[in-house]
């Protein structure tokens, strides 16, 4: 079932509304935007070096028609931003790395990530080479907000989009990757790329639902170490969730974090726009569906980070506030809550929690 679609009706309810002044008015949000600059989403946060970095999509209008495919998310650079605490004022540190400095990119920088690892800095980003296949590359630093410089090549056996890597305890780092329709996660059903493959999961209600990658990196941070995997999401008797739960099974935009000792990772339902998380022993999964714990946005694409900082975790999210258009976003924080019984406590984007 599709709440929305790309160019929905709500869109446009909410871009006429705007425009005249009365929405933002109306409407109650539980946060309001971190950056009002330029349009960001898709926001990874990390802690370096004591303060708070923001990893986001550039959003901006190219002109491209909203279609299934997320051709209007035609980004063309990223910027990085840092604040010292929540509450402060984000400094935007300037374009940290653009589309043609990286040798092998075609189209559509999408969202990133960042991770850290002996003195270097190293930036996750998808994008469509120039064949027009997803790709991950990554770029490298000396400095948090960059400029970063891209290898020259992809990631080998890298595909699809979303890439969130964590690093667990024992400094041993996973990349979590992958989003179906415009992610082109379905065309890699074996592992090899099939431009006929489906063109969403919409054909396989039956079946497991496509799962999200997981694949250890390997120390130099530049490569898969081992296998690709399935990170898994399985319902409490054990069974993977199917192509049909369209509420609860992954679409894209994962991520990870440790909490008490276990594995929660979290995801986007996509067309069903909520947040879920699904919990387990190991990084690799199998992950025990749990429930959602954020509502709908405002806009189709739902899209986190969570990170603890001093004791407190934080949800980093975005949603179409300024401008009610599906592909200018912006960014926004919020607190989140571990329950007692290690659940997590539903955030709704329009009020309370
Ligand atoms: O920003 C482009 C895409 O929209 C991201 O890769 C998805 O997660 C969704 O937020």
């Amino acid at each position: 079932m599709k709440i929305k679609t790309y160019g929905s009706i709500f869109s446009i309810a909410v871009a006429l509304l705007a425009a005249n002044g009365s929405y933002s008015q109306a409407v109650k949000y539980l946060s309001q935007p971190l950056i009002t600059a330029i349009y960001t989403a898709d926001p990874s946060a990390h802690i370096f070096g004591g303060k708070i970095y923001i990893y986001p999509s550039h959003d901006y209008d190219a002109g491209v028609p909203e279609n299934d495919n997320g051709d209007h998310f035609a980004m063309r650079d990223y910027h990085i931003f840092s604040l010292d605490s929540i509450g402060a004022k984000p400094v935007d540190h300037g374009v940290a790395i653009d589309l043609k400095d990286i040798p092998w990119a075609g189209r559509q920088l999408w969202a990133p990530d960042a991770a850290y690892k002996n003195g270097t800095y190293y930036l996750y980003f998808p994008v469509k080479d120039k064949q027009d296949v997803f790709r991950i590359g990554v770029a490298t630093s000396k400095s948090p907000a960059g400029p970063f410089k891209a290898e020259a090549e992809p990631i080998a056996g890298s595909y699809s989009i979303d890439p969130a890597v964590f690093t667990d305890d024992d400094g041993a780092s996973y990349m979590y990757f992958g989003g179906i329709w415009g992610g082109q996660l379905q065309r890699w059903a074996n592992g090899k790329y099939d431009a006929n493959g489906s063109k969403t999961d919409l054909q396989k209600d039956d079946a497991p639902a496509i799962s999200c990658r997981v694949v250890k990196l390997s120390k130099d941070m530049k490569h898969f170490d081992g296998a690709v995997k399935d990170a898994l999401v399985v319902d409490d008797n054990g069974k993977p969730l199917l192509g049909k739960d369209h509420d609860t099974r992954f679409f894209e935009g994962s991520w990870m974090h440790k909490f008490n000792g276990k594995y929660y990772f979290t995801y986007s339902t996509g067309d069903t726009h909520f947040l879920a998380y699904a919990v387990g022993t190991s990084p690799f999964g199998p992950f025990t569906y749990k429930g959602h714990f954020m509502l709908p946005v405002q806009g189709w694409t739902t899209h986190h980070s969570i990170i603890e900082i001093k004791g407190k975790w934080y949800i980093f999210y975005h949603d179409t506030q300024l401008s009610g258009k599906t592909h200018l976003r912006n960014v926004k924080v919020t607190e989140l809550h571990h329950n007692a019984d290690g659940s997590i406590e539903m955030i709704d984007p329009f009020g309370g929690k």
